[in-house]
C-alpha cells in the first residue's frame, strides 16, 4: 500500500501546508490549488473525451470523473476460512455438512431415511450445525496451550418412525471425519423433546396443504365474492397462506390457525377475514382436520357450516375492499411516488477508505484497532461472537443473539395466536445484503451455510458484512476557549467504528442486527426494525385503520442476548451502583438541610438478587468487575452494561400461560452463573410449547446460586412496543425503531483507551498570530483516492449448496 501512497504529487503541497499556518493563507497553497485546477481541467477534458468515446462506441464504459483519482490502497487483505484448520467457532463447511449427513444416514441403528425420500412418518435429519466446544476446553486451548477441542456437529432428527415419535439431538464428531455420535443430553432441559413441540417442516406442510386446498376449494366462491381473491385454482388475484404459532392452548396440542393474505407485492400487509384452524396433533396424519373456521368476525365449527350459513343468508357477508381491488393504490409497494427528492436524481455520500482496509479478516476472525473476535451465524440462534478482546484482554467469551419475539394482540384468531418466537422461524436465514444500501460499498461480505429442513445446506450469499464506518460524530472533542475570542486548543477524534452486520428476514419483518466496536473500548449491540407490518380486519382498539380497511395490530418486539463477560478472567462479580438520595445537614450551613444524590455500591450475591426489572425510581448502573484487579486508582476494573432499549412487558407470567416460554422477556437484565447446561435462554422448541417450554429461563434464576466470583452471564433484553401507523407503509423504518445496549469499560482502563489513536487531531494556536498548528500524529491528509469498487452485483438466490 505504501507504493500507492507515494504515487501522489499534486496533493502533497496542500497537505503539508496545514501544519503551521491555515493553508489558505500561504502562497504555496494557492500555487498548489492552481496546479490542481489546471490538472483537474486536463483530467476533465480527458475524462469527457473518454465518456464521449465510450458513448459513441456504444460500450458501457467504466470511465467517470472519479476514475481520474488514483485507487486507494487495498489495505489489509482478507483471508478466507482455512478449511484444513478451521477456527474453534467456524461454522461447518460444506464438506463437513456432507460428511456428517453421510455418517448419520449410514448408521443402521438410527434407521434414518435420506431427506429426499423421507416422509412424515420416517426418521430423518432436520438440521445440522456446529456444536461449539465446552468453554473450559476452549479456554484451555486459547489461553493455556491445551489441545484443540474436537470439532463436533449438532444434528437434529425428526424421528417420526419411532413409537411414540420424538425429536432427537445428536452430537457428532470428530470432524471432518465423523466416527462417533451420542445423544445431546442436557439435565436442565425437558427430555425427551416432545414431538408436538417440533418445528413444522416441509414433510408436515406437505400433509397440511391438501387440507387447506380442500377447504379453500369448498369456499372458493365465498372468497371470490367476499375479497375478489381466492386460494384454490386462483389466477391473478391469489391468496397466500401462513400458519400461526403457538400451535395450541396448552402443552402437547398441535393446531394451527391458517391465515390468508393477498398475493403480490406487499401482500403480507393485507390479510383477509377468513381463517381456518387445522388440528394436526395425531401421529396419524389421516386424522388431521379442519377444526374451526372464522369468516368476517364469525366462528364456525366446519367449512360446511359456513357454506350453509352463507347460502341461507344467516352469515353476515364480507365485501371486497376498494383499496384491494385497485392496483393503482401503491401503499404496499416500493414504486417511487410523490414529490421527487432530490429534485434532480443524484447520488448520496459514500465511504472511501483512503488508508485501505484497516481491519483484518482471517476466516471468521476479525481484528480492528485493538479489538478482536470470532463470529458465526447459527441456524437456530442467529449471530454469535466469541472471544471478544480489546488489546489482547478478553472482555466477553460469548456475545450472542438468543431470541427475537413479537407478540400480537387482536380479536381475530390470527392475531390472538400470533405469538412469534423467531428462533423457530430460522433466524439464521439472513439473506443477501445489498452493497451500498445494506452495507457500505467498502464492506467485506461473507457467505454462510444453513441446513434445516433441506437435503443439503443452503448457501446464503453475502449474508454478513463487516465494515469500518465513520459514524459521522466526534467520538470525543473539546474546544478550549481562552474566553478572549480565541482558543487554547481543540482536541478531537472522529468515531471510526467497526460494524458486523446481518439482516434477518423473518417472513414479513427485517431485523437489522449490528455489533459495533468503538475505539474507546465500547461495544454497541443494536437491532433495528424494518420490513412489512402485519395487518388484519380487526377492532380499532388494537390499532389504527390503514390500507384496505385493515388495522395494524399492536405488538411488542423483544430481543434477548447472552453476554458471557469475562473481565480479566472468568471469575467476576456483579454489582449495581445505585444512585440514591441523601438528606443531610448542609456541612457549610448546619442550620440548613441539603438534599442530593450519592452512589451506593450493591454487590449482588445470588441469581435472584441479580434479576433486574427496571424501576424508574431506582436508577442504577450495572457493573461487572474483577475483585482481584484494580486500575491505577485502586478501583476494581469492570465493564458496565447500559440499556438503551427497554420496554415493560405487561403480559403477566403468573396469569398468562404462554409467557412461561419467554420468561427472559420479564427481565431487562438477569445475571446467572454460567453453565454448559444453560447455553441459551430459549430454543426452537419453545415456540410450539410455550406452556411447558424445553428451555424455561426462569429455572436459570430460581436455583438462586451464588454469583460472587463466579463465571457470570448477563442476559440482556431489548424491547419496544409497536403501534403501527400509516407511515409504516410501505415498511417500518429503522429510524426510531433501533434499540441498543452497550458494554462500556467502567474503571477498566486508567483512561480512555482511544488516546492511542493516531486519527485524533490536536489544534493549537501557532507562533505567528493568526496561524494554527495542526497535529495529526503522522496521519497523512492525502492523496485523495477512490476506493476500489466491486461492480454492483445482486444474486438473490439462496437455494442449493453451491
Ligand atoms: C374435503 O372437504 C370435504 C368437505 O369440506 C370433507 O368432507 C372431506 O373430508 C375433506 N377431505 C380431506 C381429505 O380433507
Ligand atoms: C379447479 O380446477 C380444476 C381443473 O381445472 C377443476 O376440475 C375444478 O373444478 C376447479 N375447482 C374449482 C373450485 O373451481
Ligand atoms: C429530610 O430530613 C428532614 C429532617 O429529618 C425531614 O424533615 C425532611 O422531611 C427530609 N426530607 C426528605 C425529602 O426526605
Ligand atoms: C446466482 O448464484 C447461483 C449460484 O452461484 C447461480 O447458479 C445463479 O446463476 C446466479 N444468478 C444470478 C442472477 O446471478
Ligand atoms: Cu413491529
Amino acid at each position: 500500500m505504501e507504493t500507492t501512497d507515494s504515487r501522489s504529487h499534486t496533493y502533497s503541497a496542500v497537505s503539508l501546508a496545514t501544519s503551521e499556518t491555515p493553508s489558505w493563507k500561504t502562497t504555496s497553497f494557492w500555487q498548489a490549488i492552481s496546479v490542481v485546477l489546471v490538472f483537474a481541467c486536463v483530467v476533465l477534458t480527458v475524462a469527457l473525451g473518454a465518456v464521449v468515446a465510450s458513448m459513441s462506441s456504444g460500450t458501457q464504459g467504466q470511465q467517470s470523473l472519479g476514475s481520474t483519482l488514483a485507487p486507494c490502497p487495498a489495505g489489509i487483505p482478507v483471508e478466507p476460512v482455512n478449511e484444513d484448520d478451521p477456527g474453534l467457532y467456524d461454522d461447518l463447511s460444506l464438506a463437513e455438512h456432507n460428511a456428517v449427513r453421510v455418517y448419520m444416514e449410514s448408521r443402521e441403528t438410527l434407521a434414518l431415511t435420506p431427506w429426499d425420500e423421507a416422509g412424515f412418518s420416517d426418521n430423518y435429519i432436520n438440521s445440522i450445525e456446529l456444536h461449539v466446544p465446552v468453554k473450559s476446553e476452549a479456554l484451555a486451548f486459547l489461553d493455556g496451550g491445551g489441545d484443540k477441542p474436537e470439532r463436533q456437529a449438532l444434528v437434529t432428527v425428526h424421528a417420526g418412525g419411532k413409537t411414540p415419535p420424538v425429536v432427537e439431538e445428536y452430537v457428532v464428531g470428530p470432524l471432518p471425519n465423523p466416527a462417533r455420535h451420542a445423544p445431546y443430553s442436557n439435565p436442565a432441559r425437558r427430555s425427551p423433546i416432545p414431538w408436538t413441540s417440533r418445528a413444522i417442516d416441509a414433510k408436515e406442510y406437505a400433509l397440511i396443504f391438501p387440507i387447506i386446498e380442500n377447504a379453500t376449494a369448498a369456499v372458493h366462491d365465498i372468497l371470490k365474492e367476499s375479497y375478489g381473491y381466492t386460494y384454490h385454482n386462483c389466477s391473478g388475484h391469489c391468496l397466500v397462506d401462513i400458519d400461526t404459532v403457538p400451535k395450541g392452548y396448552r402443552s402437547g396440542q398441535r393446531r394451527s390457525w391458517v391465515l390468508f393474505h393477498r398475493g403480490g407485492v406487499g401482500g403480507v400487509t393485507y390479510f383477509v377475514g377468513f381463517m381456518i384452524q387445522i388440528t394436526h396433533e395425531s401421529v396419524d396424519p389421516s386424522e388431521w382436520h379442519v377444526s374451526r373456521v372464522y369468516y368476517n368476525k364469525q366462528y364456525f365449527d366446519s367449512v360446511e357450516q359456513l357454506i350453509t350459513g352463507y347460502a341461507d343468508g344467516s352469515v353476515e357477508k364480507d365485501t371486497p375492499h376498494a383499496d384491494i381491488q385497485d392496483d393503482e393504490i401503491l401503499y404496499p409497494t416500493f414504486v417511487r411516488r410523490g414529490k421527487p427528492q432530490p429534485a434532480s436524481p443524484s447520488r448520496g455520500p459514500t465511504l472511501t477508505e483512503p488508508g485501505g482496509r484497516r481491519y483484518a479478516v482471517r476466516g471468521r476472525h476479525v481484528e480492528f484497532m485493538g479489538w478482536s473476535f470470532d463470529w458465526r451465524l447459527t441456524t437456530s440462534q442467529s449471530m454469535q461472537l466469541y472471544d471478544v478482546r480489546m488489546n489482547g484482554e478478553r472482555i466477553a467469551y460469548e456475545l450472542s443473539s438468543q431470541e427475537a419475539t413479537s407478540f400480537y394482540s387482536g380479536y381475530n384468531p390470527g392475531m390472538l395466536n400470533n405469538l412469534f418466537v423467531d428462533s423457530y422461524w430460522d433466524v439464521g436465514r439472513s439473506f443477501e445484503l445489498v452493497r451500498g444500501i445494506d452495507c457500505p460499498k467498502t464492506a467485506t461480505f461473507f457467505n454462510t451455510l444453513q441446513q434445516r429442513s433441506t437435503k443439503e445446506p443452503r448457501l446464503m450469499q453475502n449474508a454478513v458484512c463487516v465494515f469500518e464506518l465513520n459514524a459521522g460524530i466526534p467520538l470525543r472533542r473539546h474546544f478550549d476557549s481562552d474566553f478572549a475570542g480565541g482558543f487554547n486548543f481543540y482536541g478531537g477524534m472522529a468515531d471510526h467504528v467497526l460494524v458486523l452486520r446481518h439482516i434477518n428476514t423473518v417472513y414479513n419483518y427485517d431485523y437489522v442486527y449490528d455489533y459495533i466496536f468503538h475505539q474507546n473500548g465500547v461495544i454497541e449491540v443494536r437491532v433495528g426494525l424494518t420490513g412489512f407490518i402485519l395487518t388484519s380486519q380487526d377492532k380499532n382498539s388494537y390499532g389504527y385503520p390503514l390500507y384496505g380497511g385493515n388495522i395494524g395490530n399492536i405488538h411488542q418486539h423483544a430481543f434477548n442476548y447472552k453476554v458471557d463477560l469475562d473481565i480479566l478472567g472468568a471469575q467476576n462479580r456483579f454489582e449495581t451502583v445505585d444512585i440514591v438520595l441523601e438528606n443531610i445537614t448542609d456541612p457549610q450551613r448546619p442550620d440548613l438541610r441539603h438534599i442530593q444524590t450519592r452512589i451506593q455500591r450493591n454487590l449482588r450475591r445470588t441469581e435472584r438478587e441479580a434479576a433486574v426489572q427496571y424501576d424508574f425510581n431506582r436508577p442504577k448502573y450495572y457493573n461487572f468487575y474483577n475483585e482481584e484487579e484494580t486500575n491505577r486508582f485502586a478501583v476494581n476494573r469492570g465493564y458496565r452494561v447500559q440499556l438503551n432499549g427497554i420496554a415493560k412487558t405487561l403480559l403477566p407470567r403468573q396469569d398468562w400461560a404462554p409467557m412461561r416460554g419467554v420468561a427472559w422477556q420479564d427481565y431487562q437484565l438477569a445475571v446467572t452463573r454460567r453453565k454448559e447446561s444453560e447455553p441459551s435462554s430459549s430454543s426452537i422448541y419453545n415456540q410450539n410449547d410455550l406452556y411447558e417450554p424445553l428451555v424455561d429461563f426462569q429455572t436459570f434464576i430460581d436455583d438462586d446460586e451464588n454469583i460472587v466470583d463466579e463465571d457470570l452471564v448477563a442476559w440482556v433484553t431489548l424491547s419496544t412496543h409497536h403501534i403501527p401507523h400509516s407511515e409504516d407503509f410501505p415498511t417500518t423504518a429503522t429510524a426510531g425503531t433501533q434499540m441498543q445496549f452497550f458494554l462500556r469499560p467502567f474503571n477498566y482502563y486508567d483512561e480512555d483507551p482511544s488516546v492511542g489513536s493516531s486519527n485524533a487531531v490536536l489544534i493549537t494556536p501557532g507562533e505567528r498570530s493568526g496561524s494554527v498548528r495542526v497535529e495529526r500524529f503522522g496521519t497523512p491528509t492525502g492523496p485523495a483516492c477512490v476506493s476500489e469498487q466491486s461492480p454492483f452485483r445482486y444474486n438473490g438466490t439462496w437455494r442449493g449448496p453451491h
